[in-house]
């Protein structure tokens, strides 16, 4: 299938505890994402691929973050963010978004159902969540990117997002968590009573990670219109990918993670991603970024 892909930067850090996700976008078009190159390839390859440029943290919303109203600027820019994404699915592309921290996903994923609501008149998004971390945290600790997901289905600050159509914009049954290794107890709680599907990495450990991406690619293709995938950096083993906020020890291989993409990508279904969370301040040996942009390959690349 020859995709038209379009790479979005989303260069927004003010919802992590540490804001180095903010440069990832440009440090990696600098470093190793070569989109020129690419684009001459594309031919050979059977895909096409734009650089759309970054969709900017303009100054009203730096002025809300720095009168500490930091919600509002993810609301701001998610607002935006959505627009820019839902015009790509216009133009008939396959965006493909480079955070910024996890909060941006609320503006990505409600995109994506947007323009599924728009062209299917239901909105039946399956969202594949890659992460150490469900957020899906619904208490106050001002770590707004440990909330999108709760956010994205109506769960927190309702009133607020509702205005602009971010929440309430996916459904429980359609949410796939892969690679969830630090839960809080409240997120334990509301994936036990909504019953939403986890697999955590003892279930890849057992299973392996082929069997567990093609269990949910399959159930995501029977029953929903269009699968969006968020993958978070620090989904991927913190001991040897130390380059995001929260790295955390035990996680995917980057072969996994590989693997992960590759499927998910090749799937009809499939409409576009982000990948957030790269903090190429807390990259220090360059692991990180040979990883991230092996993922972006793994997305846009060539298919032997
Ligand atoms: N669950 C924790 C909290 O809400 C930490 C989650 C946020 N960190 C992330 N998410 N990096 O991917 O405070
Ligand atoms: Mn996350
Ligand atoms: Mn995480
Ligand atoms: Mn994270």
């Amino acid at each position: 299938m020859k995709r038209a892909y379009e790479i979005i930067g989303a260069p927004f850090g003010f919802a992590a505890n540490k804001s180095g996700s903010r440069t990832a976008p440009d440090y990696l078009r600098e470093n190793g994402l070569n989109i020129k190159i690419r684009q001459r390839t594309n031919e050979f390859w059977g895909s096409d691929i734009e650089d759309f440029g970054n969709v900017e943290v303009d100054s009203q919303i730096n002025e809300l973050y720095k009168s500490e109203k930091t919600l509002e600027a993810v609301k701001l820019y998610c607002e935006k963010l959505n627009d820019c994404v839902y015009n790509s699915y216009v133009r008939g592309k396959t965006p493909i978004i480079i955070g910024g921290d996890h909060s941006i996903s609320v503006g990505t994923v409600s995109a994506a159902s947007r323009y599924l609501k728009e062209t299917n008149s239901k909105s039946n998004l399956g969202l594949i969540w890659v992460d150490a971390h469900a957020d899906l945290n619904n208490l106050e600790n001002g770590n707004i990117h440990g909330k999108s997901v709760a956010i994205s289905l109506g769960y927190v600050y309702q009133d607020m997002f509702k205005l602009s159509n971010l929440t309430d914009v996916i459904d429980t049954k359609n949410i796939m968590y892969i690679g969830i290794r630090d839960l809080m107890p409240n997120e334990y709680v509301t994936i036990q009573n909504k019953n939403i599907s986890l697999y955590g990495m003892d279930k890849i450990d057992k299973s392996g990670i082929r069997e567990v991406i093609k269990e949910i690619v399959s159930k995501l293709e029977e029953t929903t219109d269009g699968i969006f995938l968020s993958f978070d950096i620090d989904a991927c083993d913190g001991g040897v990918y130390r380059g995001c906020a929260t790295p955390e020890v035990g996680g995917l291989t980057a072969r996994e993670a590989i693997q992960i993409i590759d499927y998910v990508s090749q799937s009809k279904k499939f409409m576009g991603a982000d990948i957030v969370e790269y903090s190429p301040e807390d990259d220090t040996n360059g692991n990180t970024n040979q990883l991230v942009i092996k993922l972006i390959d793994t997305l846009v690349g060539y298919r032997m």
